[in-house]
């Protein structure tokens, strides 16, 4: 009774939990099915831009993307250490994504099609990302809110590239401009799905929202989305695709058409476009670095002077002992 006492008290003053605090097991259990989900797309949302990498149209863009995709996998790994503070392993994570058991964001089961996706996803999908997650800096875990600090500032940098790299096309040829234009024209409604059902087909919101790990609902972030959006496309000169998007004077917000929520319900339950390929490319890419997960753990055994854990790795890492 007085730890749910000392941790309500916590809450309602929006300071932080920690690893070491009393928790109630839902609050334990709700963070690490979000934070490994987070983790997980971040990983997954490797390989839709990954894909242009090897295509890049110069040096200077392939540069970019490869910074860019490679700070994805560090948003990983800090937030795999970030659920790892709740008792959960790395392994066990691991496990939870390649069987299916866990989810990552909808968004990366749409293929990448054209080099301005590159720059549509910077613009839109870190875009929204950024929407989602400026306010997870405030959640009520220490080890959440700090990881999503550093990421954000990352994800800013993200999407002003997309941004520029969209601008860049907008201002060349008419085959340029057309090729944003149809990117914008596939992302558009997926990007409004990455922020979840609508707030009453929700069913994790309110709790979340109670315990601070949620600061606002999916339909609030979506709105915020929207409202700094629509001025970036006009700037850019790209039509969003919904006829029903309108200032809404009344409201000081626009007013905007309904997502297909069948469509995330299906890419949700791993019947989007590219949910099997995402899958089995992480597996694969699982398996051919065993090698290195068992070079490492020889080596570490070397350095504490136990006994190499596997000895065959310990050969491969050059063991000279
Ligand atoms: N995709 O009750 P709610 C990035 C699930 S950004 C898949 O509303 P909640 C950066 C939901 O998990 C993308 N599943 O759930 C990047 C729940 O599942 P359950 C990652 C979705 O948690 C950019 C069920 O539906 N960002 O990676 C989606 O309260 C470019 C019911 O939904 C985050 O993860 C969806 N779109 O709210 C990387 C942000 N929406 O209960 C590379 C942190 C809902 O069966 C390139 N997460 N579901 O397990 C959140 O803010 C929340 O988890 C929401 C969902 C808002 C995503």
């Amino acid at each position: 009774m007085e730890l749910q006492e000392k941790f309500d008290a916590v809450i309602a003053h929006h300071d932080r939990i920690e690893p070491r605090d009393w928790m109630p097991d839902g609050y334990r259990r709700t963070l690490i099915r979000q934070i490994a989900q987070h983790a997980h797309s971040e990983i997954i949302g490797m390989q839709p831009e990954g894909n242009w990498i090897g295509r890049a149209p110069s040096l200077r863009r392939k540069a970019i993307l490869l910074a860019k995709v490679q700070d994805e996998a560090g948003h990983g790994l800090y937030l795999y250490s970030a659920c790892e503070t709740l008792g959960i392993s790395r392994d066990e994570l691991v496990e939870l994504l390649l069987s299916g058991k866990q989810k990552y964001s909808s968004i990366f089961n749409y293929p990448t099609l054209s080099y301005a996706d590159v720059g549509t996803i910077g613009w839109l999908v870190d875009g929204a990302a950024i929407c989602n997650q400026v306010p997870l800096c405030r959640t009520s875990y220490g080890p959440y809110g700090r990881a999503m600090i550093r990421i954000c500032k990352e994800e800013s940098f993200h999407q002003r590239q997309g941004y520029e790299l969209l601008r860049t096309m907008m201002s060349g040829t008419e085959e340029q401009r057309a090729m944003v234009q149809e990117s914008v024209d596939r992302f558009w409604w997926p990007s409004l799905m990455m922020f979840g059902p609508p707030d009453t087909e929700s069913p994790n919101s309110a709790q979340s929202m109670a315990w601070g790990i949620k600061r606002n609902s999916n339909d609030e972030l979506r709105q915020k989305f929207v409202d700094m959006t629509v001025p970036q496309a006009d700037a850019l000169g790209v039509t969003l695709p919904d006829p029903a998007l309108t200032w809404n004077d009344e409201r000081g917000h626009y007013d905007f058409g309904e997502p297909d929520w069948a469509e995330l319900t299906a890419v949700i339950r791993g019947d989007g476009p590219c949910n099997a390929q995402r899958l089995a490319h992480r597996r694969a890419a699982h398996d051919d670095g065993a090698w290195v997960r068992e070079a490492a753990l020889a080596f570490r055994a070397h350095e504490d002077g136990t006994a190499p854990v596997v000895h065959d790795a310990a050969d491969a890492f050059g063991d000279r002992s």
